[in-house]
């Protein structure tokens, strides 16, 4: 059994305190510890009160998620938490430190709750796929009202202490918790026999009886934020239930039945996947757990365009002072002021109080000359992509950054090794590529180098997790991860279209299926005009997915940054709107190349895509550019827009069954003729063995067993 709970009286109070490190999920053990512990406590005549905390840094995160999908031992968690309701002895919940998901149901469950300053709670099962099934939706709503309950469980948002008092979830903060609340729990059982109960207070819910508001927001905000999510629906039904139902036991039990229901989802399998996953993707299987990480105190950056800027506001949103250096006076003054306007913007919208920006945006400072960045422990280079002069830059914050510090480029794609090779410090050099913007994108793919050392990647894989990211590692390959994807995606992307799908179809397509945005919306983002400027560069002709970009690049239309790519751009709008006038530009170059125009179905459109994804990712794989499948799937879902309620393109194919995903590349492969679609032998491997993406065989026997050798770093796939 994983958990336990301690028991101590002091005082005629008994202390339980939930021991289960780091966290303090809600383990088998722990839910039997907590059991029997209650009634102990109920069976001791001298115990007049109860408080109940947690032992380190959390009060309860949760449920035990790596429970969920198996066999489950011990009490329920509901068998649990009545024995905790209907104590016949006052229960104070002291929560020292993180209380989520059942956590805070278990806190609902006391008669009162005091919170330490410094503590948070919330409710965040969603975003696992889940609602939270412990009477969360029943006893929330009657503390806050069913409008804010609904926020906090739509968005999973984490409240503060002394928010959340205002929001009546706890009645005091304290900053001696322990000791408070044994005083409190004495007091208030000298006091008196009857303890409020959360499942009593009603007046919030035959206030919200009449008015329909509520749902209809609710609706609106799940719509909007949780697209193709199934959990939020259910949660609203919850809410539902428990406004429109008398008896709370009756709202408890839709509540059960509704949760049972996300359980079965396959949306909770993927979205635990991903949670597992990120956390996962910072352990490097060949890099010791021990290994020393530097204390990065300050950071410097190099340039001040849009990378730049976000990447410092990553830093001193994280408390760490950031210094910028340009080459540019004009340029550097544009990119603070930049920074500057952001900062204002998340003021002006509530995220910030005029404290908080001064106090952060004062830890920004900028100049022009490198000798600034001496004592940086970190400089991050983010000039544009171009390796002579990311070459000359190495060169400059060799000379005059302190020996000890990490130098890292921000580079999408250039070979890092050829950039450690110009320093003196090849084991301190290393990839760190942000996505735009860098302040908000959560991804970061940490590139290592041939020579890269331990701790340098240790250290970056620390300040990734600082700095809020979720951090993945990429051998230093090719389009590194993401992009190499990116790649084959785009690419068949625009075959569809020169096979005779349209841009729109191509796009409504993807976006049914869960990504955020199609392909085209993309490109025109993005800019068509930097690759057509890059092959015109090169002199060599044009691969046959890009003739049609070439050919609107040609005819000026660049993409939004022109107001007209694949769409057509109104002035200072993002919105895309058709482009009729592109059809003959399309029917042109398709017959030029030898396709006759067919009608392509959105289910060929969304497999051609994904499979390219697929096929991809498993050859990534195999050759060891990533550690594991799961990292993958991180990387897709949080740098490129695949949606997270299907576990990221790794985890789909295991979804549709490695077998099928052969048979529709092959015959894929047998309509299009093209390579992208020949079966990467990682999955055909896999596949004969019975095995999914992610089940390989450890490293021993994955020689024996696939056939192939793989780099040392990719363990764990
Ligand atoms: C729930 O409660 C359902 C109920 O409503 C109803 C049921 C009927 N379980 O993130 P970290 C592990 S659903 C198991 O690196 P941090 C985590 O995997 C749950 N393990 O630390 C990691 O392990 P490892 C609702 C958990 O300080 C280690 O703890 N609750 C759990 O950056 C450290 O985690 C949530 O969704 C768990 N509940 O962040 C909260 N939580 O070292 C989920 C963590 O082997 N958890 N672990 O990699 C979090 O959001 C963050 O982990 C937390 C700490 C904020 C708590």
């Amino acid at each position: 059994m994983k958990g336990t709970v301690l028991y101590e009286v002091r005082d005629d109070v008994a202390i339980l305190t939930v021991d289960n490190p780091p966290v303090n999920p809600l383990s088998d053990g722990v839910r039997n510890g907590l059991y029997e512990s209650i009634v102990k406590a109920e069976e001791d005549s001298d115990v007049k009160g109860i408080v109940l905390t947690g032992n380190g840094r959390a009060f309860i995160a949760g449920a035990d998620i790596s429970e969920f999908g198996g066999n489950v031992e011990g009490k329920s968690l509901n068998e649990v938490f009545r024995k905790l309701e209907f104590c016949d002895k006052p229960v104070v919940a002291a929560i020292n430190g993180i209380a989520l998901g059942g956590g805070l149901e278990t806190a609902l469950c006391c008669n009162y709750r005091i919170a330490d300053i410094n503590a948070f709670v919330g409710l965040p099962e969603v975003n696992l796929g889940l609602l939270p099934g412990g009477g969360g939706t029943q006893r929330l709503p009657r503390l806050t009202g069913p409008s804010e309950a609904l926020k906090m469980m739509l968005t999973g948002s984490h409240v503060p202490a002394k928010k959340a008092l205002n929001m009546g979830i706890v009645d005091q903060i304290s900053e001696n918790i322990l000791e408070d609340s044994i005083e409190f729990v004495k007091n208030i059982a000298s006091e008196t026999d009857a303890h409020p109960k959360v499942r009593d207070k009603n007046d919030k819910m035959l206030e919200a009886k009449s008015n329909d508001n509520v749902m209809v927001e609710a609706q609106a905000m799940a719509a909007k934020g949780r697209k193709g999510q199934f959990a939020p629906g259910q949660i609203i039904k919850c809410v539902e239930a428990a406004i429109n139902l008398d008896d709370f036991d009756e709202g408890l039990k839709k509540e059960g039945e509704y949760f049972l229901e996300c359980l079965m989802h396959p949306q909770r399998e993927a979205m635990i996947h991903i949670f597992f996953g990120e956390r996962a993707a910072s352990k490097i299987s060949d890099v010791p757990k021990d290994t020393k990480i530097m204390d990065i105190k300050k950071a410097g950056i190099i340039g001040s365009g849009t990378m730049g800027g976000g990447i410092a506001m990553c830093f001193a949103n994280a408390g760490i002072p950031v210094h910028i250096i340009d080459q540019d006076e004009e340029n550097l003054k544009r990119g603070i002021s930049v920074i500057e306007k952001n900062y204002d913007f998340m003021v002006n919208k509530g995220k910030l109080t005029s404290e908080q920006k001064d106090s952060v945006f004062g830890l920004v400072t900028s100049s022009l000359n490198y000798s600034d960045i001496s004592d940086c422990d970190i400089v991050i280079e983010a000039v544009y992509e171009n390796l002579e002069l990311k070459h000359e830059i190495f060169k400059a914050l060799d000379q005059h950054v302190k020996p000890e510090a990490i130098l890292a480029s921000n580079t999408s794609g250039l070979d890092i090794d050829s950039i450690a090779s110009i320093t003196s410090r090849p084991e301190k050099i290393v990839g760190t590529h942000f996505f735009s913007p860098a302040n908000i994108m959560r991804l970061l793919e940490v590139v290592r180098g041939e020579q890269t050392s331990n701790e340098t990647l240790a250290t970056i894989m620390a300040i990734g997790k600082k700095l809020k990211k979720a951090a993945v590692v990429s051998l230093n390959a090719p389009g590194f991860i993401g992009n190499r994807m990116l790649f084959g995606y785009t690419a068949q992307a625009n075959m569809l279209l020169l096979e005779g799908a349209l841009p729109h179809q191509i796009d409504q397509a993807l976006e049914s299926f869960g990504l955020n945005m199609g392909p085209f919306r993309m490109m025109d983002l993005v800019g068509l005009d930097l690759g057509w400027r890059a092959r015109k560069l090169s002199g060599k002709e044009s691969p046959l997915h890009a003739k049609i970009g070439d050919e609107l690049c040609e005819q000026n239309r660049y993409g939004q940054k022109s107001g007209a790519g694949y769409y057509n751009y109104s002035e200072g709008s993002r919105a895309p709107n058709p482009a009729p006038e592109n059809e003959a530009t399309y029917e042109k170059i398709s017959s030029e190349n030898g396709f006759t125009r067919r009608d392509i179905t959105d289910e060929e459109i969304v497999d051609r895509c994904i499979l390219a994804l697929i096929n991809e990712g498993a050859d990534i794989l195999s050759e060891g550019v990533a550690q594991r499948a799961a990292d993958i799937d991180v990387v897709y879902i949080n740098g490129y827009g695949f949606p997270i309620w299907r576990g990221g393109p790794m985890h789909h194919a295991n979804a549709l069954g490695l077998e099928v995903v052969i048979e529709k590349l092959e015959k894929y492969k047998e309509i299009t003729g093209s390579d992208v679609y020949k079966p990467s032998e990682m999955l055909l491997k896999l596949a004969k063995d019975g095995l999914k993406l992610g089940e390989a065989p450890s490293k021993e026997e994955r020689k024996e067993k696939l056939g192939f050798e793989m780099s040392s770093v990719a363990n764990n796939f």
